[in-house]
């Protein structure tokens, strides 16, 4: 009896197992098929809303491009892969007009229809870059045109166009006039020449130096269309820190491969240079800004560019910052120093791109120093001398004030740099995307003409009358399948494209595009990954360096927690440096009782930052050195508030698990598994950075864990020993 109620059971659980693991299998396949992220946000799936689709269908059924040049071919190109797949039917491309809805595309110059529209008034207001998608009716019929000044502008137009059906939105009555706010948009690799990538967790760099200027191979396209798509048009190609050997005839040859690429997508094309080139790579015994052989060999330099590659960018430079050579050596300062480069391509329509990221092991506070470098300087750089600023006034921290140089400089073109590669948010493990925290710096108000001086305004020239204007995002491209390693991080280097277009974009918009052009149109999936992609840097804030606290870093890789870190040959590589924890309190103060760096801000900024009551919490730490017991808003001492902070940090990461859990039946398989896998590393390391830094903190302030929240098992020396025995795959740093 018993044997026979075991057989039983055994059957039953034995069936009930099968079933079990067929409904799983049944609900974990979705339909979609797999994809390896390559084709980023430039997808091309049959629209997915019946309705739009229908729309879409009736409306476009003749392609009329008008003109005849690499970018005509590239739009045409673009239109007869993306079209047929998104409407899934065939489409007329012989330029011919029927009299069921065409889209037509051209400038009043190449297009008749165009031209006999009469829309001089429009086109006058778009510049050289801008497009006007619109309904017109031509003939009698109702067509679609994307109309502009130029070849390049219809480029973007039928980009824009593209993702209107990509993002499934209404087309029956179109009006968008659209042209980008600054005009150097642009990516910086920090590729080195062997291959490696500085920062960059995606494999080796894209261009492939041994095969090139031979090989061209197709994906250096590819990188045009998704940059060209987003708005981007220009690249500096190597890293800077640079290697002067970027600058011989030999390198030159492969960049002129890597141009001719990118011409036709509108990307001009820029090198990092090392300012000792002239000594290096050109056999003089100086690099002298003003002796006169330096300054001949680098016009001599400009002018072997320019013979090859007629529409070069010019040169971005870092100099005297980390080791790099530059003006100093001779007693010369920036001005000197970016000076003779920007004569040398001035005459070739060049600029030069002149970082500010400086600091020296001198200075008592690293915040003041670009300021403090630069402001005396303005008005003595030549016209076509960009200086390229940082977000923040340390480097690309999890949080940063706006550094105080943007607003400070009426006499000198400034362009904000940004980074995209996720050098202190997690590398290409953690979900963590930056347009929140690019919108939080365009946003920010410098008051440098009164309130509503944002940084954006700066940047694109509405504050002082710039010349030139630009930003720069700073990526980790590489041979990667999907480009970028955590398939978000391409939601980054997205949403910096649109930002650089047009900054008053807003973060969620971005995201909400991109998950469309990226995922999927359906609501179920947007939600939950949408409110997952606006929370992701709040939460890596969060469990890293919360309340204003900053670059607790393990030293050199950037990637785990070591608040711990002290003497080391410089202070301001320590993490105790920057916090100043001890066991009265933490913070560093840069009010007047400490640097006084808050002085170099305009006086609206200034009085808030100052004091403590004013400052955002968010910035608190960056401000000021405060007791543990200081009473913060929500009625918790800092104390309390901090290790809140770190706990939520980790929750806000299971949270993100459970959105990603659910979302599951929407997406292809393979993309949902290696988020998913990502994720659990990003948990894994979020409660490894909380509680480094919670029981390094409490070891100084003795003060207990708060009630209600879990004491970490392990304790502080378990955490101090992973910073040396956990690998952390990093190209220069461990490699
Ligand atoms: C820091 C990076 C370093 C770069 C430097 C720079 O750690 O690798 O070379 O910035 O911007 O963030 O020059």
């Amino acid at each position: 009896m018993i044997k026979r109620k075991f057989i039983y059971l055994f059957a039953l659980s034995l069936f009930t197992v099968i079933n079990c693991k067929a409904a799983l299998v049944q609900t974990y396949q979705s339909d979609k098929p797999n994809e390896d992220g390559y084709e980023a946000w430039l997808r091309y799936q049959l629209v997915e809303d019946a309705e739009m689709l229908q729309q879409y269908r009736s409306m476009i059924n003749s392609v009329i491009v008008a003109g005849d040049s690499p970018t005509i071919q590239a739009i045409s190109d673009e239109l007869s892969e993306a079209l047929p797949q998104l409407l899934s039917k065939q489409l007329l491309f012989d330029n011919s007009f029927t009299d069921s809805g065409n889209l037509i595309i051209g400038t009043s110059g190449t297009s008749a229809r165009i031209n006999a529209l009469g829309m001089s008034d429009e086109l006058s207001q778009i510049g050289d870059e801008g497009y006007i998608i619109k309904s017109a009716t031509i003939e009698g019929v109702e067509n679609i045109i994307i109309a502009a000044n130029t070849d390049l502008g219809l480029l973007y137009g039928t980009f824009a166009f593209l993702r209107e059906l990509q993002t499934n939105a209404d087309i029956s009555s179109l009006s968008i006039q659209s042209s980008p706010k600054v005009q150097y948009r642009m990516l910086n690799h920090w590729d080195n020449l062997s291959r490696l990538v500085e920062r960059g967790y995606a494999g080796l760099s894209l261009w492939e130096w041994g095969s090139l200027p031979e090989y061209n191979n197709p994906r250096y396209t590819d990188y045009a269309r998704l940059n060209a798509s987003i708005g981007i048009n220009a690249t500096a190609v190597n890293n800077v820190n640079a290697d002067p050997k970027i600058l011989t005839e030999q390198f030159l040859e492969k960049l002129v491969t890597l141009a001719d690429a990118f011409r036709p997508y509108g990307i001009k094309l820029f090198v990092s240079i090392n300012y000792q080139s002239p000594m290096r790579v050109g056999g003089l015994d100086t690099a002298d800004p003003l002796d006169p052989d330096v300054r001949q060999w680098w016009k001599d330099k400009a002018d072997q560019i320019y013979e090859m590659i007629p529409d070069f960018g010019g040169f971005l430079v870092k100099a005297d910052s980390e080791g790099q050579p530059g003006p100093f050596a001779y007693d010369r300062d920036h001005a000197v120093g970016a000076n003779v480069l920007a004569e040398a391509v001035e005459p070739h329509g060049g600029v030069v791109i002149w970082r500010a990221f400086v600091y020296s092991p001198e200075q008592e506070d690293r915040f003041r120093e670009a300021y403090d470098e630069f402001v005396p300087l303005d008005g003595k750089f030549n016209d076509n001398v960009i200086l390229q600023v940082k977000n923040g006034p340390i480097d690309f921290q999890p949080r940063e004030p706006f550094s105080p140089l943007f607003g400070a400089l009426p006499n000198t073109n400034t362009m904000l740099e940004l980074q995209i590669t996720q050098e202190y948010f997690g590398f290409d493990k953690h979900l963590a995307y930056q347009g929140t925290l690019f919108e939080e710096a365009i946003d920010s108000d410098t008051y440098a003409k009164g309130k509503g001086s944002t940084v954006g305004d700066v940047v694109s020239g509405n504050v002082f009358d710039y010349e030139y204007t630009g930003m720069a995002g700073v990526v980790n491209l590489g041979n990667t399948q999907n480009w970028t390693g955590h398939p978000f991080v391409q939601s980054s280097w997205y949403a910096f494209g649109r930002l650089a277009w047009d900054y008053t974009l807003t973060a969620d918009e971005i995201a909400d595009e991109w998950m469309r052009m990226t995922f999927t149109n359906n609501e179920r999936f947007l939600d939950p990954i949408g409110e997952v992609m606006m929370q992701s840097r709040e939460a890596g804030v969060n469990y890293r360096m919360p309340l204003g606290l900053t670059h607790l870093y393990a030293q050199g890789h950037h990637y785990g927690p070591a608040p711990w870190t002290a003497n080391l040959p410089r202070p301001d590589w320590t993490a105790v440096y920057y916090h100043k924890a001890d066991e009265n309190g933490i913070g560093f103060d840069r009010t007047e009782s400490g640097s006084n760096a808050v002085e170099q801000y305009h006086d609206e900024v200034e009085a808030m930052f100052r004091n403590v009551n004013t400052t955002p919490e968010d910035y608190l730490l960056w401000f000021h050195h405060v007791p543990w017991t200081h009473e913060m808003k929500s009625g918790k001492t800092l104390w309390e508030e901090l290790i809140h902070k770190y706990y939520e940090g980790v929750e806000q990461v299971r949270w993100m698990q459970k959105k990603w859990e659910s979302v599951k039946p929407f997406i292809d398989e393979q993309r949902f598994e290696q988020v998913k896998a990502l994720l659990k590393i990003q948990e894994k390391d979020a409660v490894r950075w909380r509680n480094s830094c919670v029981l390094y903190f409490q070891s100084l302030s003795g003060l207990p864990i708060p009630d209600g929240l879990d004491k970490p098992v392990r304790d502080l020396e378990y955490y101090k020993s992973l910073e040396r025995t956990v690998y952390v795959p990093a190209p220069r740093y461990n490699d």
